[in-house]
């Protein structure tokens, strides 16, 4: 299974939804530092939302195989950079959560992400576990790896370097 480095704001629902491939209940649990486990690399929100902290989150999504960024259905405004694909180091996908949410607007959320230049985009419910099985099939795909040689190629065709 691949790897999942999980980004976004405290209160997203990053730990929710590691809990959730896990299998595990849904239990809150405050995040204090970076924590790898088998499926997902979870990082604490603050890392996210604060410049000085946020040089971290590239050094650690070196350990994964994917980048997830996190945003709830119900989020009011946009932390993430338009084409911040540009200096993802790994695939980027989005991840709703919250979904369930009364004030969730998934369009305007789902437009964010993708400008972000996500290449596929989930919609979950953690507590209930909607959506977390599609996302778990997604990270059981047997990617092949990438190798320097097949990267240069697809540049040069002008495709992403992953595609
Ligand atoms: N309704 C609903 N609540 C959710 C969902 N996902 C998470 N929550 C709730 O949102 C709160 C925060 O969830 P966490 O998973 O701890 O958020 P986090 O992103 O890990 O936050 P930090 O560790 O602070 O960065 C908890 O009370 C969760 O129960 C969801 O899909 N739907
Ligand atoms: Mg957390």
């Amino acid at each position: 299974m691949q790897k999942l480095f999980l980004c976004g704001r405290t209160e997203a629902g990053k730990t929710s939804l590691t809990q959730a491939l896990k299998g595990e209940n849904v239990h809150y649990e405050k995040t204090q530092y970076v924590k790898t486990w088998d499926i997902t690399i979870d990082t604490p929100g603050e890392y996210a939302e604060t410049k000085r902290l946020a040089f971290a989150l590239g050094i650690f999504s070196f350990d994964s195989d994917i980048i997830g960024l996190l945003c709830s259905a119900d989020e009011p405004y946009n932390l993430f950079d338009p084409a911040i694909i540009g200096v993802a180091t790994r695939p980027l996908i989005g991840i709703i959560t919250k979904i369930d949410e009364p004030n969730a607007n998934v369009p305007m959320v789902r437009g964010w992400l993708e400008e972000a230049g996500c290449e596929r985009i989930f919609e979950v419910n953690n507590i209930t576990g909607e959506g977390v099985e599609e996302l778990r099939e997604y990270l059981e795909e047997d990617k092949k790896p990438l190798s320097l040689e097949y990267v240069m190629e697809n540049q040069r065709k002008g495709l992403k370097d992953w595609a």
